[in-house]
């Protein structure tokens, strides 16, 4: 503590001031915290923001509590409109990021001439908490996604048709959570622009969009995801590229590569094909017993893929397949939205 006079009405205004921003600062991380803890099981980020906690309640000293209430604060109780507009935890996490930020903004401010420790505390803390931030929307983004991916056994693959988006409207509208944009024939232009019309249905709709194979076209999209091949790029590279939020899902069909995805964080995995298809004809079905292996202790989410439909889901469930993932069925369909319906309904049922 330097040229400090508490007798000073000055000095006792500032220190109210740092009183009350120690307390919003520590209110907002404790907001922060709990959300990283019951809402995201994000022990590091819990223990990160705890540990900040306890700095400024360190620094929160008896001078600056005692001054609370020497200067009547005409302010007390006012709430912004902006406060009971927010709604998701997204929002929250954005709102009371900001509120630290500010609150160890006015602390660095004016502690700098009487607390010269505290100031700087304050200065590095405000930095993290803009980082911490970013990494708390890129976590709760991919533990949504991860949530869609986990509790929908049905994934819908695109192939070129005329009247693509509306089929997937009919499909969305069925209820279908996941959809993975394929395209292998066109400009590049045409797949961006195919892509962020998809992307906006899903949004739509509340469904997950994952790009196939190129990431450029899932960063441009602002897709949930993508899905890679053994021949795309490696995923720690598109890890790096995209960043946390997005999922990551690859094919993978022998032992080594399915070890390989889940050591460098794949998100799910789709193996196949599982039967014969018109959709990879120079692929060889893999059959059932081998995916049975394959899978046996695999614990994040896997899609069987190739030949699937309706006419032998059933008889997949019945080997203990789960999740599904399929193009011609409901591409090349009469009505994708009843089908797609049908096959839901399929899905959940438990037998
Ligand atoms: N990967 C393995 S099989 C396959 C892919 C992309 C095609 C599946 O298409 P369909 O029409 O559902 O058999
Ligand atoms: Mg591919």
């Amino acid at each position: 503590m330097q040229n400090s006079d508490p007798t000073n009405v000055e000095d006792l205004r500032i220190y109210q001031i740092i009183d009350a921003n120690l307390d919003r600062a520590r209110e907002g991380l404790r907001v922060l915290e709990d959300w990283a803890r019951f809402g995201l099981e994000g022990n590091d980020f819990v223990t990160k923001i705890k540990d900040f906690r306890q700095i400024l309640g360190k620094n929160h000293l008896e001078i600056y509590k005692q001054s609370r209430n020497h200067v009547e604060d005409q302010s007390k109780g006012l709430t912004h409109q902006e406060q009971s507009k927010r709604k998701t935890p997204e929002q929250i996490i954005s709102s009371n990021s900001g509120r630290v930020q500010e609150a160890l903004r006015v602390i660095e401010e004016f502690s700098r001439l009487h607390n010269h420790a505290l100031s700087k505390i304050a200065s590095e803390i405000r930095y993290e908490v803009y980082t911490l931030e970013i990494d708390l929307l890129s976590f709760s983004k991919h533990k949504n996604a991860e949530k869609i991916l986990k509790g929908n056994d049905l994934y819908v693959i695109t192939d070129h048709k005329d009247n693509l988006l509306e089929i997937i409207e009919e499909i969305l509208i069925a209820g279908v959570k996941i959809i993975q944009h394929r395209f292998k024939t066109g400009t590049d232009k045409d797949h961006l622009q195919e892509a962020i019309k998809i992307k906006n249905l899903c949004k739509r709709y509340n469904s997950l969009f994952i790009i196939n194979d190129r990431v450029d076209i899932a960063l441009a999209s602002d897709a949930d995801g993508i899905h890679l091949g053994q021949d795309d790029l490696d995923l720690k590279t598109a890890r790096k590229l995209l960043g946390y939020s997005k999922i990551i899902g690859m094919s993978a069909n022998n032992e080594i590569d399915i070890s390989n995805a889940l050591k460098d964080g794949c998100d799910y995995i789709g193996i196949g094909p599982v039967f014969e298809t018109k959709t990879k004809k120079d692929k060889k079905p893999i059959g059932i017993e081998k995916i049975k292996t394959l899978t046996k202790n695999l614990n994040i989410p896997w899609f069987a893929i190739g030949g699937i439909g309706a006419n032998n889901i059933s008889y997949l469930k019945s080997n203990g397949f789960k999740k599904f993932a399929l193009i011609s069925q409901l591409m090349n369909s009469e009505d994708p939205k009843q089908d797609a319906i049908m096959i839901l309904k399929q899905l959940s049922n438990e037998n």
